[in-house]
């Protein structure tokens, strides 16, 4: 069988993080493998998506060019992929020439047949900045689901994609202006004309897709299909190659997939096999707010075009959120692939493991530090690890590293049940992964040294080998290739440890088929040195990560800071009836069962007074003695907590909600006014 599989296209406006890899770049990766793995014709293709508004508001932001912008995120996103085993058979950018020629093309053959509309029509307008806004360049309220933010071509909150024009209060993002109208012409893909195709292949044919993708189709199909303009009034991008269209490119969701075709036409002379034969099977990885454009724009693209195949599925996953929030590049909400392994060094797979393991499938999932700690602690290293870390130990230790000959007329009940389930393992991992169910198939890959590490708990070999040496040979002999298998089996998911596997054992044979098997290593093979798998994560390493990101929090806050309006005018008069003094603070405790409060003695050089103040989350009480602040004596006393509080003392409260005191430049005298 020949597969045609790509993952979506990452703007090269930004790196990449943890979020792309479990949405999209992990599935996408482990079917790849897992694929090749069973003999069949794979391609695996991906790039960047150079083109499009994210790019050049980047770059207008930096003041640099699209261009500078593109090269620099295509090479640190593809290096970062290169990092973490994605088994591209090509990483391409959209800034090609054989792109650009490829999506002229298409277009021009569209156009030529008619299958556009031409229209003339008034879209938003920045006169201040001089351009049209066109998708990202303009926000507003979403009509379908009242979010703010939305963009001129789609929500991100509810997906539904849309047109500028129909935005609720629409905005410049370049200038905040309110945007005019203005005629320009555009060519549209008259997406209504598709409506039956669409019902009749997806909704009638694919019911199996999944339950996330099926559904969000259906609700589009089913409100009603419209025109879509497929170009744009914007200088980046890939012309339009018509006469009478200076000044207009590709809108990016019409070139972007286009993306795909044109990376195979790079690496292959036969790529047609690959996107036009029959018994191909095109699968596109994506996230959900993808799916619009790879289930209705670009099906029916190629449905225009006419020679090409429909995708076989389209798996797109949830999204995940960073320890409760939403992950956000403009935030910094996120863990950036680039920076994870200047921290976990080679670890690539202990972060592969847990996204799998977590992956959004079926709803958004969070990352959390704690669970990527425990997954590695207690799954990778106290399951997989220890498994094949005893298995080679033993073995060096009984036999000097060699597989031992068995007696397989002598396997006992229990032996021959173990070896059984090996192939029952294998078949879940298949049928999971076939129907891109990932987690489910890196867990069944998991019970496989789950298995392992049950049988030489029950069976003791360190125990037997006093008593019984033969038996040994047997128990040794079947652990070895429940090795060998797992070398196989975590090949999709772990790559890098699978190799290491393989490497212990010193077998360079990649086979899925020789999982389940019970001669994979003949006796007499002679094993590696034993070296751990993994190795344990500390809470110091956990914690330095949360503290990081409790420092993104806190830089957010203060960068989003706006002050305050400033309140309703009072009168001189009103003014002077404040009695504000400065006072030295000469006692401080803690008020009992509170977090908040203090309790102050404050010698106000009128008198010394209890002050109950809410500083204690900022101010260690034997740190404020001695200190001078700013103290309104004549508020009304208060009782707070059976105290009575005599005063306020006053406070700057920062963006992020601390406090602190404010104070004189110098000592000055204890009832000195302020005024
Ligand atoms: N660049 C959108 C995204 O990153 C996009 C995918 C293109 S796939 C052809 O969400
Ligand atoms: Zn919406």
């Amino acid at each position: 069988m020949r597969y045609t599989i790509t993952a979506a296209l990452p703007y090269a406006n930004g790196p990449v993080h943890i979020g792309h890899l479990a949405g999209v770049y992990i599935p996408a990766d482990i079917y790849a493998r897992y694929l090749r793995l069973k003999g069949h014709d794979v391609l695996y293709i991906c790039g960047s998506d150079e083109h499009g508004v994210p790019i050049t508001i980047k770059a207008q932001k930096e003041g640099v060019t699209p261009q500078d912008i593109v090269d620099r995120y295509h090479n640190i996103i593809k290096d970062a992929f290169k990092d973490f085993g994605m088994s591209f058979d090509v990483y391409s950018r959209t800034s090609s020439e054989t792109h650009k020629r490829t999506s002229s093309e298409f277009f021009r053959k569209l156009y030529d047949e008619k299958k556009f509309i031409e229209q003339e029509s008034e879209q938003f307008y920045d006169s201040k900045a001089n351009q049209f806004l066109a998708d990202r360049y303009i926000t507003g309220t979403c009509p379908k689901c009242g979010a703010d933010g939305a963009y001129g071509d789609q929500c991100e909150v509810c997906g539904s994609s849309l047109n500028a024009t129909e935005l609720i209060n629409p905005k410049s993002a370049i200038t905040g202006n309110v945007p005019e109208l203005k005629k320009t012409k555009h060519w549209y893909l008259p997406l209504d004309r598709y409506e039956d195709f669409l019902k009749d292949w997806i909704l009638e044919g694919h019911k199996e897709w999944k339950p996330n993708v099926y559904g969000q189709v259906k609700s589009w199909i089913d409100s009603g299909l419209q025109a879509r303009a497929v170009s744009r009034d914007l200088d980046w991008g890939v012309p339009v190659p018509v006469n009478g269209a200076e000044g207009k490119v590709l809108y990016v969701w019409f070139d972007a997939p286009i993306g795909y075709i044109s990376a195979t036409k790079e690496i292959r002379n036969d790529w047609e096999k690959y996107w036009k034969d029959k018994d191909t099977k095109l699968v596109h990885f994506i996230g959900k707010d993808n799916i619009v454009f790879h289930c209705i724009i670009f099906p029916s693209m190629l449905k225009a075009e006419g020679s090409y195949i429909l995708p076989e599925n389209v798996p797109a996953n949830e999204f995940l959120n960073l320890e409760g929030d939403k992950i956000s590049t403009s935030r910094n909400w996120a863990v950036w692939l680039h920076e994870y392994l200047e921290d976990f060094k080679d670890q690539q797979d202990v972060l592969r493991y847990v996204l799998t393991a977590n992956a959004p499938e079926t709803k958004d999932n969070d990352f959390t530090w704690k669970d990527f700690q425990d997954r590695n602690n207690n799954e990778l290293l106290a399951i997989l690890g220890n498994f094949v870390n005893r298995a080679v130990v033993l073995t060096h230790k009984y036999y000097e590293g060699k597989v031992p000959e068995p007696q397989p007329n002598a396997f006992t009940a229990f032996d021959k049940e173990v070896i059984d389930e090996l192939p029952i393992i294998k078949e879940k991992i298949e049928k999971n992964i076939e129907t891109y169910h990932f987690r489910e198939a890196l867990k069944e890959a998991m019970n496989m040294a789950r298995l392992g590490n049950k049988y030489l708990a029950e069976t003791e070999p360190w125990k037997l080998i006093k008593t019984d040496t033969e038996r040994v040979k047997n128990i040794m002999y079947i652990a070895l290739q429940i090795t060998a298998g797992l070398s196989q089996a975590f090949e999709p998911f772990l790559p890098f440890t699978a190799a290491k596997i393989r490497n212990l054992i010193q077998f360079d044979v990649i086979d899925w088929n020789l999982i389940g098997q019970c001669n994979i290593l003949k006796p007499e093979h002679l094993l590696n040195k034993a070296e751990l798998l993994f190795s344990k994560i500390e809470d110091e390493q956990v914690q330095a990560q949360i503290d990081k990101l409790q420092a993104t929090k806190v830089s957010n806050t203060m960068n989003q800071f706006k002050a305050a309006p400033q309140k309703e005018l009072i009168s001189y008069d009103d003014f002077t009836k404040i009695d504000i003094r400065v006072g030295t603070i000469i006692a401080a405790e803690k008020v009992a069962k509170t977090k908040k409060l203090l309790k102050l003695t404050i010698d106000t050089g009128i008198d010394q007074r209890t002050v109950v103040s809410g500083i204690a989350e900022y101010y260690e009480p034997e740190k404020t003695i001695g200190q001078q602040v700013s103290i309104l004596v004549n508020l009304a006393p208060r009782e707070l907590k059976g105290i009575t509080s005599q005063g306020m003392i006053l406070m700057a409260e920062n963006a992020d909600g601390s406090l602190s005191f404010v104070q004189p430049n110098t000592i000055v005298k204890n009832g000195s006014e302020i005024k």
